[in-house]
């Protein structure tokens, strides 16, 4: 499985410097950089013989639009940094101003998934542009931090907001950051996983400082938006919650949590 990198980080605040104003980012231009929307179009295959229709080609123009939500300083700019770069910028806290994207290439099963990922602002008063771009988003990952028992609690709020301004087929992802800080944890790991059965959608605990299930938790997401692409009505779904245990378990990621 290889990712590559297919472009800049536009307009996200790494967290040092103070706030970074990302108004140059504007929707329109942003707009402008989204390819059709193809990310769910399939090309046909001509066939007269076959009794079953033949299965859909991945199309790997298509872009998949992917955004990272939860409370300011969970960790959604320090995740998004750690996936890109491979690389945590400590020091002081930065709040994301605005909303920017960074796209990325994403190898899974030989094919090429392209994410556009979104970082948004976790501040109260960047809700209103946020939510505009969720309508059209393909996969939203939601952070909280396991060393913030309120960031935990306002997941529920954040899922209602998504149920309210995103597709109802959106892929979630349920993100317990910092797990690194087992010290300072204030919720368990058990918690994060009930909350997730609840919901009924995938969760890892993740760490963007030592890059712990980062890589997996866009791998996964990468490899159901293209799993849903090509579909083939007669053949099992992906599964995500299975893929993602299966992957846990291989690399041992989480025993020391
Ligand atoms: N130890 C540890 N610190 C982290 C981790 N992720 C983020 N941080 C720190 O937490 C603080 C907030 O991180 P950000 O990535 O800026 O948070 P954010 O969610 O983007 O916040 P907003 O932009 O305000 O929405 C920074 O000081 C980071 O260095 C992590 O996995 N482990
Ligand atoms: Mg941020």
């Amino acid at each position: 499985m290889t990712i590559s990198n297919s472009g800049a980080i536009a307009g996200i605040s790494l967290g040092i410097g103070g706030e970074k104003d990302m108004k140059q980012f504007s929707s329109v231009e942003l707009e402008s950089e989204i390819q059709p929307d193809s990310a769910y179009g399939c090309k046909e295959t001509e066939s007269h013989e076959a009794k079953t229709p033949p299965a859909p080609t991945y199309d790997e123009e298509s872009v998949h639009k992917t955004i990272l939500v939860g409370d300011s300083g969970v960790g959604k700019t320090s995740l998004l940094v750690q996936f890109d770069q491979g690389k945590f910028i400590p020091g002081s806290f930065s709040a994301t101003v605005g909303i920017g994207f960074t796209n990325k290439v994403v190898t899974v099963d030989d094919v090429k998934v392209k994410l556009q990922i979104w970082d948004t602002a976790g501040q109260e008063r960047f809700r209103s542009v946020t939510h505009a771009y969720y309508r059209d988003a393909h996969a939203l990952l939601l952070l909280y931090d396991i060393t913030s028992r309120s960031s935990f609690d306002n997941i529920r709020a954040w899922l209602t907001e998504i149920h309210e301004y995103a597709q109802s087929d959106v892929v979630i992802m349920l993100l317990g950051n910092k797990a690194d800080m087992s010290s300072g944890r204030a919720i368990r790991r058990d918690e994060g996983e009930r909350l997730a059965r609840e919901y009924s959608v995938p969760f890892m605990e993740t760490s963007a400082m030592t890059g712990v299930n980062v890589e997996l938790a866009f791998t996964a997401v990468a490899k159901e938006l293209k799993h849903r692409a090509v579909q083939h009505p007669n053949e099992p779904k992906f599964q995500i919650h299975e893929y993602i245990e299966a992957q846990k378990e291989k690399s041992g990621c989480c025993s020391s949590f």
